[in-house]
């Protein structure tokens, strides 16, 4: 990336201030946003939200689209008040970019339409804008449209007006900077999907669009008028319910208010989703607290009242009375304090109470006028206590087997280190591939333990008879650690771990994803700690073997094909170049046919847009290499014509000279007007971002010597791609420099066997360990489990006994179990 160009002007002293303000974001992102990770990375795009969001609370925004580029970039456009751009006459610069450069700028921060605010007060913008290669904002006000730029956090454009508009709103894009994001840049559309789901739920009325540019038509709009009730529909939506609408307890206590909306299902799992402002808190909190005791106290209680439990038994406890619960609970307040950084626990001890009041009065009304509804509630109390006692019995005798009974299991390939931290503990599928694993391994560190045939679905089984299934015990003695929470003996401990990775290793076909899932499932109910803290891996057996002649190869995934294919192509043939008949050599041509690839991937995307590549290439401008910035496809009828621009100056003139288009006279990208005479004309632009990557591809291959003028088809040809030597030689010649690409990719594939790889029993002892188990060489994937609302639903529908969420979820699913993360 080249360096900003940034306006030279005189600094005051505070301006000088403000710069080293944001230089303190770049040297210590963490402080800001977290580790600069792939957490921290979504963050970003977080914190920009939490202000279209923070619009939406003070009753301006209605709309929120979030789109990810080609080039990663990611663009936020809101339909709320627009930032503000009014002169600060202490800073003498215009509020937008106050807002956006200097860290304690205060701005919108006092309380008012603010103070539930999730983000960082207005300090989450800013500090994208410091970790951003470029940051573009454009702002809707008072009948205009107004532009700003910056990169790494520096102006690198001043506020100026480029067009008209009738609406409000602000629309952010930026591109994570790699230097600071050193591990990933890619922003992953499940993540996001999730976050934008969750706010949608919290906010009402909100409605978010998420659009993927990366690949074909990938959209997904979150919009639920009725907000967590729908939340809590969707989240049992695989479970058969034991009464009819959600509880809904909402009511304001002084400054908080407090939304909670529980429902009974018939499974033997609870699901309490807690937020403080919308922001999750998966550890709970003094409101997840006062929810529970609330809860308990309320059941017994009614039941007491109702006679339905006897003076002298004991009440329902806490678990019993959660026995089949969906819960969400949301509370927003003034000022949410919070355990950690990570914000996953709340600690405002007021909380509790006002939870409590409003959780124990709502569910008392709610029972009294609903005494069907009560009654069940009860029962399924009290059953539940039953079949408790009864699997504490089962584990009790699972622990006392693992204890007595010789310790290990017969079947555990145990390593020879006794360091958990060391070691690992493969689960693998079916005797045969266990016996390859087996012999394959390192057996120092690593265990093989094979798992037979069927598991016992978890999903549909009481805990009791769950116990009684051998696989699971095998695998539970193995484990060591116990299972289930609570108190006492038999019970999960997490200091007794065996292994630190605990490695699920299937075929790539159905039965091997059923047996994967089982084994997930089993993780979740009963180990769930496990899964949090990421003790549990896939194993990635290879997708492809490739076979030229004798010699077999495993690879990976389609990229590493690909690049595989290109290798092999390089090898057999010569670029001779006709322009000064020069050959290239093999290094030569490799660097070009890697620049050329990273060239598809954008090809591709604005093909995506209805722009040609080759078109859009020689619009380059010959001195300055550079390329339109802005695509407009106009359609008229039948006729489609696509227009393009170098900036914003000339997009705006032709906006204004086609004002019917009404390019900048709405927020939509698409638009509709009646022309007085002709045909309705449908208008429709993109910002290219990926201009400035493209740009730089181009003048790399450019230095390499080719005429990138001559990107798409020529008359004359350009290369000669020569296979084999001397008389025999084949010549073919090449009127592109994209055909270098596509015809060497060609020949790479001649003579080559690819087959799509179905098991690990296809690999003997020694394949097995050099593709998958062999640590220098193996990829994991690590389960995480960031979303509880996607994991919940997958296992149930997977597991469950509703049986068309199943089969659907199978069918979409199928062809794509390498993509689990769950
Ligand atoms: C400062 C003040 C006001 C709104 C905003 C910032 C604002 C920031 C962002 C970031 C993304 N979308 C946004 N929308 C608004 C208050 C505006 C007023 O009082 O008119």
């Amino acid at each position: 990336m080249s360096t900003p160009n940034v306006e030279v002007e005189k600094y005051d002293s505070s301006k000088i201030d403000k710069l080293e303000g944001l230089e303190a974001v770049r040297k210590r992102p963490g402080m800001y946003i977290g580790d600069p990770d792939e957490r921290g990375l979504h963050h970003c795009v977080f914190e920009v939200l939490d202000n279209s969001i923070d619009e939406h609370l003070a009753g301006y925004c209605k709309r929120i689209d979030l789109t990810v580029h080609v080039d990663g970039s990611c663009s936020i456009r809101d339909d709320g008040r627009g930032i503000p751009v009014d002169n600060h006459p202490k800073f003498n610069m215009p509020a937008v970019e106050l807002v956006l450069t200097n860290l304690h700028a205060g701005g919108k921060f006092g309380q008012g339409a603010y103070k539930y605010s999730g983000g960082l007060h207005g300090v989450g913008a800013k500090c994208v804008n410091a970790l951003s290669d470029w940051f573009k904002v454009e702002v809707y006000r008072d009948g205009k449209v107004y532009f700003m730029e910056f990169a790494r956090g520096v102006t690198t454009r001043k506020l100026e007006v480029i067009g008209k508009s009738k609406h409000n709103g602000t629309f952010i894009t930026f591109k994570p900077d790699p230097t600071i994001f050193t591990i990933t840049t890619e922003f992953k559309f499940e993540i996001l999907a999730n976050r934008l789901r969750e706010l949608a739920f919290l906010n009402p009325g909100v409605e978010i669009s998420l659009t993927d540019e990366r690949v074909e038509n990938k959209v997904e709009r979150f919009f639920y008028k009725e907000g967590i009730v729908e939340f809590v529909r969707q989240l049992g939506k695989s479970k058969q319910t034991i009464h009819g609408d959600p509880i809904v307890l909402i009511r304001q206590k002084d400054e908080t208010f407090v939304d909670c909306v529980l429902q009974y299902n018939d499974s033997y799992n609870d699901q309490i989703l807690c937020f403080a402002n919308s922001i999750p808190n998966p550890d709970g909190g003094t409101h997840l607290t006062g929810f529970r005791t609330a809860l308990t106290r309320a059941v017994n209680q009614y039941a007491r009242t109702k006679n339905l439990i006897k003076e002298k038994d004991p009440n329902i406890s806490g678990d019993d009375v959660r026995e089949g619960l969906v819960c969400v609970l949301s509370v927003k307040l003034e000022n949410p304090r919070f355990e950690s950084q990570t914000k996953v626990k709340l600690v405002n001890t007021e909380v509790d109470g006002i939870v409590a009041s409003v959780v124990y009065e709502g569910l008392m009304g709610f029972f009294d006028a609903n005494p069907q509804v009560g009654k069940k509630v009860v029962e399924k109390g009290l059953v539940a206590a039953r079949a408790r006692e009864a699997a504490r019995k089962a584990r009790e005798t699972v622990r006392k087997s693992a204890m007595t009974g010789g310790g290990l299991p017969g079947k555990l390939a145990d390593c020879s280190d006794r360091d958990p931290v060391n070691t690992e503990l493969y689960i693998v599928e079916g005797d045969s591939a266990g016996g390859s694993a087996k012999q394959g391994r390192d057996r120092k560190f690593q265990a093989i333990l094979p798992i037979r045939g069927k598991l016992i679905n978890v999903e549909k089984a009481r805990l009791d008879k769950v116990l009684q299934n051998t696989e699971i015990r095998t695998m539970i003695t193995a484990v060591g650690t116990g299972i289930g929470d609570g108190e006492g003996e038999g019970t999960f401990n997490l200091e007794r771990l065996r292994y630190h990775k605990l490695i699920i290793m299937t075929d790539a076909d159905v039965d091997g994803s059923h047996i994967r899932t089982l084994l997930l499932t089993f993780f979740y109910r009963q180990m769930p700690q496990l899964l949090k803290l990421g003790f549990i891996y896939i194993a990635q057996p290879p997708l492809y073997q490739i076979s030229r002649k004798k010699r077999v190869e495993y690879v990976d995934d389609d990229p590493q094909l690909n690049r595989i294919l290109i290798k092999l192509g390089t090898e057999d043939v010569r670029l001779r170049s006709l322009a000064d008949s020069k050959e290239l050599t093999q290094d030569q041509l490799g660097e070009i046919l890697e620049l050329l690839e990273s060239l598809d991937k954008y090809a591709q995307g604005l093909g995506r847009h209805g722009g040609e590549f080759g078109d859009y290439v020689e619009r380059r401008n010959a001195e300055t290499g550079l390329l339109p910035r802005h695509l407009v496809k106009i359609r008229a009828g039948n006729d489609e014509s696509i227009h393009y621009f170098y900036n914003e100056e000339e997009l705006s003139r032709f906006g204004e000279e086609n004002s019917d288009l009404g390019l900048f006279g709405d927020d939509e990208s698409e638009v509709v007007l009646e022309r007085k005479n002709g045909p309705q004309r449908r208008a429709r632009h993109v910002e290219l971002h990926e201009s400035k990557a493209i740009e730089e591809l181009l003048a790399k291959l450019s230095a390499k010597g080719l005429n990138v003028d001559h990107y798409s088809a020529q008359d004359q040809p350009l290369f000669e791609l020569v296979e084999g030597e001397g008389e025999k030689a084949q010549v073919k010649p090449l009127f592109s420099i994209a055909e270098i690409l596509s015809s060497i990719i060609e020949v790479g594939r001649r003579g080559l066997q690819i087959k799509r790889f179905k098991g690990l029993g296809e690999m003997n002892p020694k394949e097995l360990f050099e593709t998958t188990m062999n640590p220098e060489k193996r990829k994991l994937l690590r389960v995480d489990l960031t979303d509880a609302v996607e994991a919940e639903e997958m296992f149930t529908k997977l597991m469950g006994d509703v049986v068309e969420p199943r089969r659907q979820f199978i069918e979409d699913n199928a062809l794509n179990v390498r993509n689990l993360d769950v």
